[in-house]
């Protein structure tokens, strides 16, 4: 399992309010090289979701890549993904484990310090924090972190940390340098008049 570098996530429905194709976005990601992929979609029903899955499996068939589900741990398992990501509200880290055995990566949001310290002794094998900036693209968001957040969760965790957030390519380094190992990241990867493989590009070499 490999936490580090870029994280890039394919948001359903960010993707949709732009216009493009989750297909065409995964083909780009594989392209660049990108290695860690979460899929997100908060609306899509059970069948659309495994055959969503299923399409972002199949580009990138043979790429060695880190596939992970937000939230459907019966897709992770269906679709054959490595790994399932869950929130603050959503399955507990520990009953994701007993279904999905130890083979499989369990990634947890965290949004305050006290919740990074209990994902430290839990069972989760990455821990995210976020947001670390503001975000439009989750609209729940809790008050951003910052990099001073980073730095605290650094402290907190010896797991892999992930930051999320408002992260682009002009802060990535910086939220490397506070202490993540990877940068999740969603609208960051979406430059209007850039193709995506490019954006994917840059972030790669910045945070090589
Ligand atoms: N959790 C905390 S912030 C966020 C999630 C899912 C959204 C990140 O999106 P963006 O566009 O990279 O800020
Ligand atoms: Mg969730």
């Amino acid at each position: 399992m490999a936490i580090r570098g870029l994280y890039a996530i394919a948001d359903m429905a960010t993707l949709s309010a732009r216009g493009i194709s989750l297909r065409a976005y995964a083909e780009d990601l594989r392209a660049a090289g990108v290695m860690l992929v979460q899929y997100r979609d908060k609306d899509a029903d059970d069948e659309v979701a495994l055959y969503r899955a299923e399409e972002i499996g199949a580009v990138f068939d043979g790429s060695g890549a880190t596939l992970i589900v937000n939230d459907r741990i019966d897709v992770m398992l269906l679709a054959g993904w490595d790994g399932v990501h869950v929130g603050q509200e959503d399955m507990a880290a520990a009953d994701a484990r007993v279904i999905a055995g130890d083979g499989r990566v369990i990634g947890v949001s965290t949004h305050t310090m006290q919740q990074v310290w209990e994902a430290e002794q839990g069972v989760a094998d990455y821990v995210a924090i976020g947001p670390v900036f503001v975000t439009s693209s989750k609209a729940d968001a809790a008050e951003p972190v910052g990099l001073d957040g980073v730095r605290q969760a650094r402290e907190r965790t010896s797991k892999p940390l992930v930051a999320i957030g408002g992260i682009t390519r002009t802060n990535a380094a910086s939220v490397i340098a506070a202490g993540a190992d990877s940068v999740a990241v969603i609208s960051g990867l979406l430059s209007r008049g850039e193709p995506v493989q490019k954006v994917a590009r840059d972030f790669l070499d910045i945070l090589r």
